[in-house]
Formats: structure tokens, sequence, C-alpha cells
């Protein structure tokens, strides 16, 4: 898959997200955090949404960022154009529905207004020497002719970017393969795609959209967005650093994803998915004996992902009745403790006896360890 650059939208799309409320001090914290993650770009609610809003837009802009530029995400409305170029965004992201479900139920327009009203839009921000993306809300319920008309013609007109975008996440990712691939052969200009998890394929969707040839991928903390949200930038991070890890650990400072994840959570007021990729609290977990003792010798046996490029650790979940010897030696060692291999496997037996019996803490097992290590140590004295 080719370089890809993430656009960040947990700043846009993410207040579309049921809890979120965001003062401009949480959206200066949580820009300055994605900076320092190292995003390429973030996208901000559009300034004309409310006069606050384009102060934050103002204020975000004016943070001077070292890494990420500063997008706005307006409708295609000269007016909307209008103010955003006076914010001092470095780019524009204008989108506008297509399909017939949109052009019927939400704005009304047919493709001939909406194409020439995009032409009027792209060259008024192209000539404020603006950055400007046209994307097409809805794209994979919109006629492809209607799609690649619209597509080609932004395209002659010098468009940075095109967005192609899954509104409703209804999308598989063969679908997103072929629609990519079919417009990326009418245009000359990068894509971009935003693809929502309604049914689960949205990291997976992204995926496959780089490898159909995009180059920029949507993203939110912790997937927040309308409805249940969008591609989840930790998520993403996961599956991009087993396809290239070292674009993915040179480009993003994987390490601060823990604390930009914690910081949207708690403004959000959620919490962290037990399962979440990298930063669920049993991610590195392993807890089967077969799987520790294996994790013990070479972690690589049961772990794709390296917890360390994440600044996190491993876990070697003993206390419970699936546990094994080795697990238990480890933990032995880290009590500073001295058995033999058959006197731990004689106090695993006892471990796994009593798991059987109910559910154990670590409390628990370190006490049966040092109880038996108190009796072994009495008995050969
Ligand atoms: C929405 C708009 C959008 C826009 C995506 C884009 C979508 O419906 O709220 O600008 O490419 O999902 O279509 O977020
Ligand atoms: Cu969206």
């Amino acid at each position: 898959v080719s370089k890809f650059q993430i656009i960040d939208s947990t700043l846009r799309e993410g207040e579309q997200f049921a809890n979120a409320f965001f003062t401009l001090d949480m959206k200066l914290k949580i820009a300055k955090a994605l900076d320092e993650f190292g995003v390429d770009y973030i996208e901000l609610t559009s300034p004309v949404a409310s006069e606050q809003a384009r102060e934050e837009v103002e204020a975000i802009c004016k943070l001077g960022l070292k890494t990420s530029k500063i997008l706005t995400h307006i409708r295609c409305h000269m007016h909307d154009a209008k103010v955003a170029v006076e914010t001092g965004v470095d780019g524009v992201n204008i989108f506008i529905g297509t399909s017939s479900f949109l052009r019927q139920h939400s704005h009304g327009k047919d493709m001939s207004y909406i194409t020439k009203s995009a032409i009027e839009v792209i060259e008024f921000v192209k000539s404020k020497g603006v950055e400007v993306r046209f994307s097409t809300e809805d794209s994979f319920r919109s006629d492809i002719v209607d799609l690649l008309n619209i597509y080609s013609t932004v395209d002659k007109l010098g468009v940075n970017r095109i967005g192609i975008a899954d509104t409703v996440g209804g999308a598989n990712p063969r679908q997103v393969y072929e629609l990519i691939r079919t417009i990326k052969s009418v245009v000359s200009c990068d894509i971009e795609t935003h693809f929502h998890n309604d049914t689960g394929c949205a990291i997976a969707n992204a995926y496959t959209a780089l490898e159909a040839g995009a180059k920029y991928i949507d993203t939110c903390v912790l997937g927040i967005g309308e409805r249940n949200g969008i591609v989840p930038l930790g998520g993403f991070m996961a599956r991009m650093i087993v396809a290239d890890p070292d674009y993915v650990k040179s480009k993003y400072q994987l390490k601060k994803i823990r604390d930009l994840e914690n910081l949207v959570a708690d403004i959000v007021q959620v919490n962290i998915p037990f399962n979440n990729p990298i930063t669920g609290f049993c991610a590195f977990t392993h807890k089967a004996g077969i799987h520790a003792k294996a994790i013990l010798a070479n972690p690589s046996t049961y772990e794709i992902l390296n917890p360390e490029d994440f600044g996190l650790s491993r876990y070697i979940h003993f206390a419970n009745r699936l546990t094994g010897w080795n697990a238990i030696k480890s933990r032995v060692e880290q009590l500073n403790l001295k058995l033999s291999d058959d006197q731990i496997k004689e106090v695993t037996t006892k471990i796994k006896l009593m798991g059987d019996v109910r559910p154990l803490n670590i409390e628990d097992v370190d006490s049966i360890i040092r109880d038996y290590h108190a009796d072994v140590s009495e008995e050969q004295a």
C-alpha cells in the first residue's frame, strides 16, 4: 500500500458524536495532541455552523501547529467558502450529496446544479491560494456515471484531492476496491476516503482503499462520529503498522496514542472499549498456559503487534485455571523466590485446582506461591 496520510476529523465528524460537546479549550487541547501524534491534517467543523465555531477555526489556525495542516469542512456553497477562506485554514474540504437519497430528501438539487456550484466554489477557493478537496456524500449509493462526470470535472479544475464517502457505512471492501479503481482511472489528483462503521467494515475499507490507490484516510480518535462513527485512528494505526512498520513508526508518535485516546474519552465521557485495538485493557494480555509459554519464549508467537511500539507492555494472565507452569515460573521469578521446575509444576497444580473452584486474583496466586515456598523451605531447613 502506498504512503498514506491521515486526515483526522475528531474536531468535525467527531463533533457529530452523540456525546460530544467541545469547548474552545477542549478543541485546542485535542488539536495540540493530534499535532503531537503527527496527523497530517486536522479537519474542523464549518465556520458557518455557529459564531463560536468560526472563532474555534481561527484560534486553531493561530496555534501554528508544527505538523498538522488545518482544514475546514463546508457545504458546496459560495457563502460558506467565503467565510472559510478568511479563517486562516490551509485547505477547505467541500462536500455535497450525490445519491438519489440525498438529492431528493436532503438538498433537493440535481446533478447539473451540483456541477455548476462545484465549479464556482472550487474556482473561488483556488483563487485564494487555499487547498481544495471536493467530495461526494453517500458516494457508494450514487450513480457511477454521475460520479465519474463530477470527479473528472473537478479534477480538471485542479482540485488537490477528491473525497469518496461511505456516509451510511454500508460498503464492503470489495465494493470499495472497485469504486476507487474506477474513479482513479478518470482523475489525476489524490483520493481521500471517509468510511463510516455501521457494519463494522471501516478499517478494512480504509485499508482496501489504500490498496486500490487512495492516499488519504479520514479518521477520528476512538472512531467517534455520527451514529457509531468512522475509522478509529488507533485501530487504523494497528492495521497499518503491520502493513508498513517503518513508515508508520517513523511518521507517527505511536507512544502518544494512549494519552490521545484518554484525552478524547474523558472529554466525550466514554470508556476505552475493552477490546479496542492497542489500548483495550486486555489488548496485550495472554491467558492460556500454551500461549503464555510461547509468549515467554518469543512474544511474536502470539502477537502481531509489539506493545513496546506503543509504549505499553504485555501482561501474562497467570491467575486462572488455564495457566501453565511457565507462566507461574515467571511469576515466581518476579516475586524473587527460588523454586525448582518440579516444585513450580507442583504449585501450578495447586493453583489450577483452586482456579476450578472460583475466580482467582493475583493476590490469591501469590499467596499460594508464598505458602508453598515457605513449606518447602521449611522442609529443606
Ligand atoms: C455527513 C458528511 C460526511 C462527509 C464526508 C466527506 C459523510 O454526512 O455528515 O466530506 O467526505 O459521512 O458523508 O461526514
Ligand atoms: Cu461522515
